[in-house]
């Protein structure tokens, strides 16, 4: 089914993320104060949600830091009424335990859950550099062919418990199509309740591929499975604009970012999120589609700042 009615969209910006790293692009924000700046230069341009994994300010290196959370939530909301959609991804490698704290310590509005475990393979972009910035960042790239990004059942069920108790709304990460028969389990186990907000992260290795035809299969896989819902798509790399792009002609919202994407075309880099966010909205202007505010944000997807 797709909503050609549909004109008004919820945009987010993934600001950063746990994948790229400080070689790959000068742009990509860093320090608390760089992501508060990223984050409000992206509501100025259209964006409602602001998607936050914070790092280390001098290494770069992605963590769970609960103060460096609470500096960039506090500074964004003090400067805009955006809403916050904290990770609890984390790195790879961090402890189950440690990613979903900052739902306990600051009650976002909104919350990354991974709706399953994959292979999360960021090897194969290691070979395109040479002269890394940092020591980590190569040994940390290369390290994911071996490694599994651990969501299981049981971190579901806890996590969308520890979500309940501070009414933060999950975001549900789904890579690939079992994903969505996981989600259904959850539903029917009464874990979480629906309506439910599902973000189509599309081609990482280890996930589906971003094509349009995955995206209708997942869409009607979804539909047949759990019903109604309201979702977003997000791609990796160059498939980031297109499959956006598919999302909004099919009723759906759209998420950019350097945690996606470091490019705004081919061979020009996005300089800040803001440049990737001004394109999408500018895209979606041309169908018709304009950006959802904050608070009709909050509307749309059934947040607690709306009741
Ligand atoms: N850290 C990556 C393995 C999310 O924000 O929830 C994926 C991730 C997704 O962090
Ligand atoms: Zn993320």
């Amino acid at each position: 089914m797709t909503n050609h009615k549909k004109n008004k969209a919820v945009f987010t910006a993934a600001l950063t993320g746990a994948i790229h790293t400080p070689t790959m692009s000068p742009y990509l924000p860093i320090t608390p104060q760089q992501l508060i700046d990223e984050a409000l230069a992206v509501h100025e341009a259209g964006g409602a949600v602001a998607h936050i994994h914070v790092r280390d300010p001098k290494t770069g290196i992605p963590n769970a830091d609960q103060d460096m959370f609470r500096e960039v939530v506090e500074g964004v909301r003090k400067h805009s009424d955006m809403v916050i959609c904290t990770t609890t991804g984390g790195k790879l490698g961090e402890p189950v335990e440690n990613r979903v704290k900052v739902v306990t310590t600051l009650k976002p509005e909104l919350a990354s859950l991974n709706a399953g475990s994959l292979n999360f393979a960021l090897f194969h972009i290691a070979d395109k550099f040479k002269d890394w910035k940092h020591e980590w960042e190569q040994k940390y790239l290369e390290a994911t062919e071996d490694f599994i990004f651990p969501n299981t059942f049981k971190t579901m069920r806890q996590f969308l418990s520890v979500f309940a108790q501070n009414r933060t709304k999950p975001e549900f990460e789904i890579y690939d199509a079992g994903m969505i028969n996981n989600l259904a389990f959850c539903i029917q186990s009464g874990w979480v309740k629906k309506p439910v907000y599902l973000q189509f992260v599309l081609g990482i290795l280890g996930g589906i591929p971003a094509t349009a035809e995955n995206l209708v299969f997942l869409l009607d896989t979804a539909r047949k499975q759990i019903g109604e819902f309201e979702f977003s798509v997000c791609a990796a790399g160059r498939a980031q604009f297109p499959m956006c792009t598919h999302a909004l002609l099919m009723g759906g919202n759209a998420r950019v970012g350097l945690e996606d994407n470091l490019f705004l075309e081919k061979g020009v880099p996005a300089k800040s999120n803001a440049d990737q966010m001004k394109k999408i909205i500018r895209i979606a202007a041309e169908f018709g589609i304009n950006p959802a505010t904050p608070s009709e944000t909050r509307q749309i997807l059934g947040l607690k700042a709306a009741d």
